[in-house]
């Protein structure tokens, strides 16, 4: 009830490729070169939208693609960016790599945008390349691949109100008197293993989201009785019902020892705007505590209120109290990260691996990605490839591991015989 999770696969665009083109014209045999840069690839892209309120849409699709950069053209004509994919989510969705479980980010405002997997850089076009040794370049570089992923979304319904307390106080009860949300109830202490949401109608207009957070115990910040779980339940409420068992041989005790393992939880809990209610009035024993209570937690400067979660007794008021003490106060963002980086740096660049008595393939993010940017049917191309095999200490640990001249070597899809 309190999660909606999806699972999708995501994948930004290419790059478009840079070109290889010369000027034509009118009586110059070689003009110089003017093939433009390709385009940027689309990213993948999250924004907030306040309106959305659950991932179902990703339960019926879940593959999204970025658009592809255009191509660099002739007469130095950029390529345009290929489209980023647009994927709205509700406020409080929170966005993991699904492999490693690594949060990426957590969209936590109103319009928040977030760009999840960028789109691959345009390859330049040969315009670039040209240098007082080479004036006529035949050497660009491909676009730069895009990246895909699969990626794990979870929304986190946040509660404007918790209902925190003893085991026992009647929690649970006053879920579901106010709501129409059916939480199990028993008699015994910690019956409820998971918080319950419900939707509170206050006057004709207005509605609380209010959660029933399951029984503190003395030691729940320590981890006591799923302590830590109930407690980070509670970090994004913006009030608290403090539920006083009138029942219980202690209420004020009860009380202190709440307040305590709220402070003692990492989020400052104990500051969060708390009323404190009296629970069971329709019993003797919480009319007798109402006086004593209700003139130890005032002074403290709480807002105290006595009802009866069964009859109904002093209920409206209280709501009407709440929903005040509500508006009073701003939405809480609990912040990890709003963007990290999505892939860190490897750190061993390149493997290599014998394949057949002649066959190698260099594996390595960074080189196969060089090598997808390489156009190989250009010499000035290869050459440059070359040089960046040398420059990242490729070539020699070839060569160290025993690669022969016309043997084949492997990177990524592309083949290459081994020169000398
Ligand atoms: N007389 C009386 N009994 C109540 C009232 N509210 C709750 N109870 C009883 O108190 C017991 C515990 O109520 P729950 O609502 O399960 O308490 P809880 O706070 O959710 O308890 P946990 O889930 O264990 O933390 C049940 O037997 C309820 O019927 C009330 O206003 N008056
Ligand atoms: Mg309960």
């Amino acid at each position: 009830m309190f999660f909606d999770r999806a699972k999708i696969y995501v994948r930004s665009g290419n790059g478009g490729d840079g070109m290889i083109s010369f000027r034509r014209e009118k009586f110059v045999p070689h003009g110089g070169p003017d093939g433009g840069d390709g385009g940027k690839g689309g990213d993948i892209l999250f924004r907030a939208n306040p309106n959305l309120n659950s991932l179902v849409r990703f339960h019926r699709g879940n593959h999204f693609r970025a658009e592809h950069g255009v191509h660099g053209r002739p007469s130095r004509r950029t390529g345009a960016s290929g489209q980023s994919f647009l994927l709205e989510v509700p406020v409080g969705t929170i966005i993991r790599d699904a492999e490693t479980g690594d949060v990426l980010a957590d969209i936590i405002h109103e319009d928040q945008e977030v760009v999840v997997l960028a789109g691959g850089r345009g390859g330049r076009g040969n315009i670039h390349f040209a240098n007082s040794r080479n004036q006529a370049p035949r050497l660009a570089e491909r676009g730069e691949p895009g990246e895909e992923m699969w990626l794990e979304l979870e929304l986190k319904l946040i509660a404007d109100v918790g209902i925190v307390g003893v085991p026992n106080a009647g929690k649970s009860t006053l879920l579901s008197t106010i709501s129409a949300a059916r939480p199990k109830i028993a008699n015994y202490p910690f019956t409820t293993l998971q918080p319950n949401l419900g939707v509170v109608t206050i006057g004709d207009y207005d509605s609380l989201i209010i959660a029933d957070i399951p029984g503190l115990i003395e030691g729940a910040a320590d981890g006591a009785g799923l302590g830590h779980d109930f407690l980070r339940h509670i970090e994004r409420t913006r009030v608290l019902i403090h539920l006083l068992d009138g029942a219980a041989a202690e209420p004020l005790t009860d009380w202190e020892m709440i307040n305590q393992e709220l402070a003692l939880h990492k989020a400052d809990l104990e500051n969060k705007p708390q009323l404190v209610v009296l629970n069971k009035i329709d019993l003797p024993d919480a009319v007798a505590w109402e006086p004593i209570l209700a003139e130890e937690i005032i002074a403290k400067g709480y807002a105290f209120y006595a009802i009866s979660a069964v009859t109904g007794q002093g209920i409206q008021e209280m709501l009407f109290k709440v929903k005040e003490m509500v508006d009073a106060t701003p939405q809480v963002t609990i912040h990890t990260q709003e963007t990290i980086v999505i892939r860190p740096e490897v750190e061993d660049p390149f493997v290599i691996t014998r394949e057949g008595e002649n066959i190698w393939r260099v594996s390595g993010k960074e080189i196969e990605k060089v090598a997808a940017m390489t156009y190989f049917e250009f010499d000035d191309t290869l050459v440059r490839f070359q040089h960046i095999l040398d420059s990242m200490g490729i070539s020699e640990a070839l060569e160290d591991a025993g690669v022969q001249v016309g043997d084949i070597v492997y990177l990524g899809d592309n083949e290459l015989e081994w020169g000398e």
